[in-house]
């Protein structure tokens, strides 16, 4: 099965992306983490982007906050999808990386996700792998139903809780 990278601008970034990890594992998708910056480490940036594809990887997901090109400079720099996640990691809570994040021009696209969306970042990614693999695909039917159960549940006992009829 192809990989999923999860890159993110800066270690302040770690404990916002746990769901994304713990989702994929759920998925049973593998997943590669490394701190890598559009900034501060840009060489390193293309070379893991222009390498991505030959390595195994399917997608990428990019997370940085503040000015955030981080998935803008890795979606330069392959044809793997980039999947954004905006970090709420500065003063103006996330806004900034948002916009930096999901404004790309035309002919550049990264699929930006909500602001510390690192759960949907990581369900976009293996839904789109799931695109080729019928038991990810069946893998991922099993976490809806699951979803849906949950809220069934939560339903059920709010309702009992605080209806008044
Ligand atoms: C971004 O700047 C990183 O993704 C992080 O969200 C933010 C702040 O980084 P640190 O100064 O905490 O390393 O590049």
């Amino acid at each position: 099965m192809k990989k999923v990278a999860i890159i993110m601008g800066s270690d302040s970034d770690l404990k916002a992306l746990t769901g994304a990890m713990d989702t994929l594992k759920a998925l049973e998708v593998p997943y590669a983490v490394r701190v890598i910056s559009a900034h501060r480490t840009p060489e390193a940036a293309a070379e893991f982007a222009k390498a991505a594809a030959g390595e195994g990887y399917g997608v990428i997901i990019a997370a940085a906050g503040k000015a955030a090109h981080l998935a803008g400079a890795f979606a330069a720099n392959t044809l793997l999808p980039v999947v954004g996640i905006p970090m709420k990691s500065s003063t103006l809570d996330g806004l900034d990386a948002l916009l930096s994040t999901v404004q790309m021009p035309s002919g550049m696209p990264v699929a930006t996700v909500a602001i510390d969306g690192a759960v949907n970042a990581a369900l976009l990614a293996a839904q789109i792998l799931a695109l080729s693999d019928g038991a990810l695909t069946r893998r991922l039917a099993d976490y809806r139903a699951a979803q849906r159960a949950k809220v069934a549940e939560k339903d059920r006992q709010i309702s009992e809780a605080y209806s008044n009829l």
